[in-house]
């Protein structure tokens, strides 16, 4: 501390600093994704600008504005939209069908690869059930299809997909199932979840408008599971939709993960709240899914100021 006397050696100090803070923004900007900060996503619609623009201006705290709308809430985004050949299907085991539309109106036919696929596809009904995290087939005039199981409801359909040419795009849109609809409580919120004899345990800071890292822990008669397969790439993949709205969050897993029992993310809650976390993971050539009702704190809070302020 008092090494720090002469001006070279404060430039110094100063100038590590400005590394910092300038490494600090690109690693945030990678683990947000490109498609929040990618101009273009938002050039096509000013509305969507006009809203990212009023974030920017009523969050001061440096960081968390980037996440502030979670992606998923448009049928059209960057120019692309996402259209079901029938939106609405009966209960029971369907085939699904929908083209994600270019700016020209006609179907998209090529796509960049992410997570060894080109178009991810979430269908869960709007209670937050039932939830399928699948992967459709292309047909080559851009059709989509993909059989599911269905409940009566309506539920929401979300593409998360990179067209060629264009930025990473979540659409999604709402299919309609007839029938007696029963809908189902969130629950209570629950940091341990139990799917075919496994056992999964959440761990991380629950605070919105910050970045916060998610450990999922894996075991199985009470032992550690250590030999997770990889599924799509990584070791585990968790989605994160908002309760009410099912603002669909970027996830991203920890590039040096294992092979459990902990399974590392990146994520921004965008704001307090209700989510529900669905991992899917891989062990004895099985892919499972284990989910989580989570209540987030508010922006900046204390967990003491947190917990006042929610109850
Ligand atoms: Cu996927």
């Amino acid at each position: 501390m008092a090494a720090i006397t002469s001006t070279p050696a404060r430039l110094a100090v100063f100038g590590g600093i400005l590394v910092l803070v300038l490494g600090a923004g690109v690693g945030l900007g990678a683990l947000v994704g490109p498609d929040e900060t990618e101009p273009t996503a938002h050039d096509a619609g000013g509305h969507d600008g006009e809203q990212e623009a009023g974030h920017d201006a009523g969050h001061d705290e440096g960081g968390g504005h980037a996440a502030a709308t979670p992606a998923g809430l448009e049928s059209t985004a960057g120019g692309y939209a996402l259209h079901l050949v029938d939106d609405r299907l009966e209960p029971g085991e369907q085939r699904l069908a929908f083209h994600v539309l270019g700016p020209d109106g006609a179907p998209v036919t090529a796509y960049d690869v992410q997570h060894e696929k080109e178009l991810h596809l979430i269908v869960v009904r709007r209670d937050l059930t039932g939830f399928q995290h699948v992967h459709p087939t292309r047909a080559a005039d851009g059709t989509w299809s993909v059989d599911v199981d269905l409940t009566p409801g309506v539920w929401r359909v979300l593409a998360d997909t990179v067209p060629a040419d264009g930025a990473p795009v979540v659409l999604g849109t709402d299919l309609a199932v007839p029938g007696d609809f029963e809908p189902e409580p969130l629950g209570e919120q629950a940091l341990s979840s139990s799917v075919d004899g496994y056992d999964v345990t959440l761990g991380g800071l629950l605070q919105s408008g910050t970045e916060t890292e998610l450990a999922l822990t894996v075991t199985r008669d009470g032992r550690p599971v250590t030999d997770l397969e990889p599924y799509l790439g990584a070791h585990g993949h968790l989605v994160a939709l908002r309760s009410g709205d099912l603002g669909y969050l970027h996830v991203h897993p920890d590039e040096d993960g294992g092979s459990g029992p902990a399974i590392r993310f990146h994520s921004s809650f965008p704001s307090a709240g209700t989510y529900r976390l669905f991992l899917d993971f891989q062990h004895g050539g099985v892919v499972r899914t284990a989910s989580f009702t989570v209540e987030v704190g508010g922006t900046g809070a204390t967990s003491e100021h947190g917990a006042g302020h929610e109850h």
